[in-house]
C-alpha cells in the first residue's frame, strides 16, 4: 500500500481495542507490514532468544490468527486474575513452533502468551480438548485443518432455502462432530422464506438431533438458540450464505459483523466472512464464526468405518449377510432391504453413499 512514515507520529499500542467492525484480513496485512518493519530494527531475532516453556501454562484464547500474527483474549496482566476483564492483545507466534500436517492454532486454542521486549508473543498451543477439523484435500504440507478448537457446541447452519437445504453437508458435519468430540444442533434459518420446515427436518429430529428454526428477519427461535448457547462456546459452520453472521447479529446487535446478500447469478452466498473468529457475547455466549464452506473433507475416517457414523446404519449392518458388507452392492444386505422396505429414510441412505464413495475415490487418507 506505500505508506510513507510521518515523522512524530504516534505509536501504536500492542493492546487493541476490539473493534469488530474491521475487516481481519486488512487488519493483518496492515500489522505484517508494520511489525516487519520493526523487526527489521531489532537484533536479529531477539525476540525468539527465550527458549519454549517446558510446561505449558496457557493465559490467553486465540480470537483469530493468521501464519504470522494472531489476536488472543488475556487477563489485561498476563499473569492477572481471572476475573480481571479480558483485553485482546496483537501477539507474534513464535517461529519456532513446530508447523505439522495439523494447523498450528485455531480459533479457541489455550495459548501461552509471554512478553518479550514489548511484544507479546505466544510461546506454545495446549493440546485440545474437543475440535471441529476438515481435511484440506491439498497436496501441500497442512493435511487437517482445525476450524475451532475447544468448543463444547457445533452449531450447523443451514437455509430453509437460498441457499438450498443440503442434507449431505449435515451428515459430514455430524460425523465431523463425533470425531471431534463436539455436540453437534442443528439450526435451519432462514424459516420466513418457507412454509414449512425442509423435507429432512424431521429425520434429524428422529435421529435425536437438537433442532433450532430459526429467522434472522422476524427473530423467532433466536431466544430459544441463545438460551442453548449461554455459558458455553460454540462454532457456527455451514455453506456461505446461511446466514452464520446475521444469526450472530441477531444474538447481539452491537457486533456489526460483515454479511452480503447472495449473489443473484447463482444464489449462493459470496464468502462475506473470510476468516473464522471467536466472538464474545452478551450473555455469557462465545462463539466462533467460521467462513461458509462448500464441502467437508472428512479426517481420519477410512471408507470401511463410515457407518460407524450412521448410527441407524451400524445397528442394522449387525443383520447383514457378510461381516464386511459395503451396504452398496451386495444382495442379503440388511441396509438395503430396511430401505426398500421404506424403514431406513433413503435421504440417508444416499448421504451414507456419497461419504463412502467420496472417501473411496478422493483418497482423504494420504
Ligand atoms: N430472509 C432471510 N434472509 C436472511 C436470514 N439470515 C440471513 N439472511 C440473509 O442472507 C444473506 C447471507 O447472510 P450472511 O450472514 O452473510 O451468511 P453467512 O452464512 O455468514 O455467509 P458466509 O460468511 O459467506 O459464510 C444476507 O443477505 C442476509 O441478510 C433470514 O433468516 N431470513
Ligand atoms: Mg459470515
Ligand atoms: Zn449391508
Amino acid at each position: 500500500m506505500g505508506k510513507r512514515k510521518r515523522p512524530g507520529k504516534k505509536k501504536r499500542s500492542t493492546v487493541r481495542e476490539r473493534n469488530w467492525e474491521d475487516n481481519r484480513d486488512a487488519d493483518f496485512s496492515h500489522d505484517l507490514a508494520r511489525h516487519r518493519r520493526a523487526l527489521a530494527k531489532l537484533p536479529e531475532h531477539s525476540l525468539y532468544a527465550p527458549p519454549l516453556p517446558a510446561d505449558l501454562t496457557p493465559n490467553a484464547t486465540v480470537v483469530s490468527h493468521s501464519r504470522k500474527w494472531a489476536f488472543v483474549e488475556c487477563a489485561p496482566s498476563l499473569s492477572g486474575n481471572a476475573s480481571d476483564a479480558p483485553v485482546t492483545r496483537l501477539c507474534l507466534i513464535d517461529e519456532r513452533l513446530p508447523e505439522g500436517e495439523e494447523s498450528l492454532l485455531a480459533p479457541g486454542d489455550r495459548v501461552q502468551v509471554e512478553e518479550s521486549e514489548g511484544q507479546f508473543i505466544v510461546r506454545g498451543v495446549a493440546s485440545r480438548s474437543t475440535w471441529l477439523s476438515r481435511h484440506t484435500g491439498g497436496k501441500g504440507r497442512l493435511k487437517q485443518q482445525i476450524i475451532a478448537a475447544n468448543v463444547d457446541l457445533l452449531v450447523i447452519v443451514a437455509a430453509a432455502v437460498n441457499p438450498p437445504f443440503r442434507p449431505g453437508l449435515v451428515d459430514r458435519f455430524l460425523i465431523a462432530a463425533q470425531l471431534g468430540g463436539v455436540t453437534p444442533v442443528l439450526c435451519i434459518n432462514k424459516i420466513d422464506l418457507v412454509d414449512r420446515e425442509p423435507e429432512a427436518t424431521d429425520l434429524y429430529r428422529e435421529l435425536g438431533l437438537e433442532i433450532f428454526i430459526t429467522s434472522c428477519k422476524t427473530g423467532k427461535g433466536l431466544d430459544t438458540l441463545r438460551d442453548r448457547l449461554a455459558g458455553r462456546i460454540s462454532v457456527l459452520a455451514g455453506h456461505s450464505g446461511v446466514g452464520k453472521s446475521s444469526l450472530l447479529n441477531r444474538l447481539d446487535p452491537a457486533l456489526r459483523i460483515v454479511t452480503r446478500e447472495l449473489s443473484e447469478a447463482t444464489n449462493r452466498g459470496r464468502h462475506a466472512t473470510t476468516s473464522a473468529a471467536l466472538y464474545e457475547l452478551r450473555g455469557g455466549i462465545r462463539i466462533i464464526d467460521t467462513p461458509g464452506i462448500r464441502s467437508l473433507g472428512l479426517w481420519d475416517v477410512t471408507p470401511e468405518e463410515v457407518s460407524f457414523y450412521f448410527p441407524e446404519i451400524a445397528a442394522l449392518s449387525t443383520h447383514c449377510k457378510y461381516r464386511n458388507c459395503t451396504h452398496i452392492h451386495e444382495l442379503s444386505c440388511a441396509v438395503r432391504q430396511a430401505v426398500d422396505q421404506g424403514a431406513l429414510p433413503s435421504q440417508r441412505y444416499q448421504s451414507y453413499k456419497r461419504v463412502r464413495t467420496a472417501l473411496e475415490t478422493e483418497d482423504t487418507r494420504s
